[in-house]
């Protein structure tokens, strides 16, 4: 490496300073091989990376990152590659940091319930190695064989378990980072009391890759529940799906899942999988609901499914407590995703809306979408105890002017329901120009302030989160 005044060195060094660090074969250059970190899932987004580097350790990452500072080259940060929102892959010229390689699992701590895991550990693979302890993370979804650990925290990643456990930042209970120049920030003893200052973990958590790089995190465990039921009701619409959810949430402290779709979307995941309609007819609008507990909670969802049947709109309900018959009413939702993107590639509207309003955005989106581009299909699903709604539009991909006035639309609409841009996914790179409308001038003051204290480069997924 040539080294210039004050530790600089020449970007075109660059590559062979980090195979000096990671070795040859965890710096990739050819296209061959970085095309498939360069395009996100959807394949809306993508970007050419000056490089893929692949680091095994913290002090590998610490390496890189003070490498890169040195070149004035940015970075941006990749787990698994299953973002939605194009902040994993290179806007264009970045190095891209593959997390990857850091997949230590620590050992399970069954008195604190948690455990340390390197961030490029699996959503599922951490889900195997903590569950014959009895233990369990607290989220969960359903691309969790590639999403990284790291990558859920980076997100703040929410997914199907938030109405019990919350979103990933609250299963977080200690981490370790990396920041721009290099320094190591490790705070991994996972004290449940711990009033110190700052949360830096909680603060990290949901930033996006924008202050630092997560390589190893700490979190909290629940006890594995073993007794599920899940019922699929079918509905008039989602009006009545919400006043069935106020019942079941009454009744039911168990309750662990409230998913929502609607005939639309249920109609692209038939034809995409093959799969029989899940109750006889056709309904507008169907609600997913699962309890677990340690003994066998169909009783108590049965006492409830009681008085959600008085309810009007109420059409029909199946219930599964086996394993597969479980799996199988979970497949109609989260078969949402593949199978929109086979038929196209999609974009994401991931947002979150007050519940007492969510009935009438659900009813207008699909006129707001076309509205901004005719021709337009939205598919719309989601969380339903958040509020959260993801807005899948197909038929305008590729076409930038109307993407631009469907987000611009879908955005504004939620937005003036007092709603938010994003739910569960990150702003990422898609939503960056609409940060403004549901975060304050003076918010995103203290946010840019905060990013320059730690990044005063700037070198982290520019261009994600904050506007340039
Ligand atoms: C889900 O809830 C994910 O299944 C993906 O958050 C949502 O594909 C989507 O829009
Ligand atoms: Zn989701």
């Amino acid at each position: 490496m040539t080294s210039g005044p004050g530790g600089r060195c020449d970007p075109a060094d660059l590559e062979n300073r980090l195979r000096a660090v990671v070795g040859r074969p965890n710096v990739l250059t050819d296209r061959d091989v970085t095309v498939s970190y360069e395009t996100d899932w959807t394949r809306r987004f993508s970007g050419h990376a000056r490089c893929v580097v692949r680091p095994g350790t913290t002090e590998e990452v610490a390496e890189v990152l003070r490498a890169c500072s040195a070149a004035g080259v940015p970075v941006v940060v990749q787990g698994g590659n299953t973002g939605l929102v194009g902040g994993g892959v290179p806007a264009g010229g970045e190095a891209l940091l593959s997390t990857t390689r850091l997949r230590a699992l620590g050992d399970v701590d069954p008195v604190a319930a948690q455990v340390t895991v390197g961030a490029g550990v699996t959503l599922a693979a951490l889900q195997r190695h903590v569950r014959p302890h009895g233990l369990d993370l607290g989220v969960d979804l359903a691309a969790r064989d590639s999403a990284t650990v790291g990558g859920l925290v980076a997100t703040n990643a929410g997914g199907e378990k938030v109405i019990r456990h919350g979103s990933m930042r609250a299963q977080v209970v200690g981490l370790q980072a990396v920041l721009a120049d290099g320094t190591v920030l490790t705070r991994l003893t996972g004290l449940p009391k711990d009033n110190t200052g700052y949360d830096l973990v909680s603060l990290l958590a949901g930033s996006e890759g924008t202050l630092a790089v997560i390589t190893a995190v700490r979190v909290r465990l629940v006890p594995v529940l073993a007794a599920r039921t899940a019922a699929l009701l079918a509905l008039d619409g989602t009006a009545t799906a919400l006043a069935a959810l106020a019942v079941l949430r009454e009744q039911l402290p168990a309750i662990e899942g409230a998913e929502l779709f609607l005939a639309t979307g249920l109609d692209v995941v038939r034809r995409h999988t093959g799969l029989p309609a899940p109750l006889p007819g056709e309904h507008p609008a169907y609600l997913l609901v699962e309890v677990a507990g340690r003994t066998d909670p169909t009783g108590e969802l049965l006492v409830a499914l009681e008085e959600v049947s008085g309810l009007d709109g109420v059409r029909d309900v199946v219930l599964a407590s086996d394993g597969p018959g479980r799996e199988r009413l979970w497949r109609y939702r989260e078969a949402h995703t593949e199978a929109v993107s086979a038929e196209g590639v999609p974009v994401k509207l991931d947002v979150a809306v007050p519940v007492g309003r969510l009935a009438d955005v659900v009813a207008v989106l699909p006129d707001v979408v076309t509205a901004a581009a005719p021709g337009a299909r939205t598919v719309v699903f989601g969380h339903l105890g958040e509020g959260n709604l993801h807005v899948n539009v197909l038929g305008v991909a590729g076409d930038p002017v109307a993407e631009h006035a469907v987000e611009e639309a879908v955005l504004r609409a939620v937005a003036a329901e007092g709603g938010s841009i994003s739910a569960e996914h990150g702003v990422g790179r898609a939503k960056v120009e609409w940060l403004s409308l549901t975060r304050s001038d003076a918010e995103i003051a203290v946010m840019r302030a905060v990013k320059g204290a730690l990044d005063p480069a700037g070198l982290l997924n520019p261009g994600v989160l904050l506007p340039r």
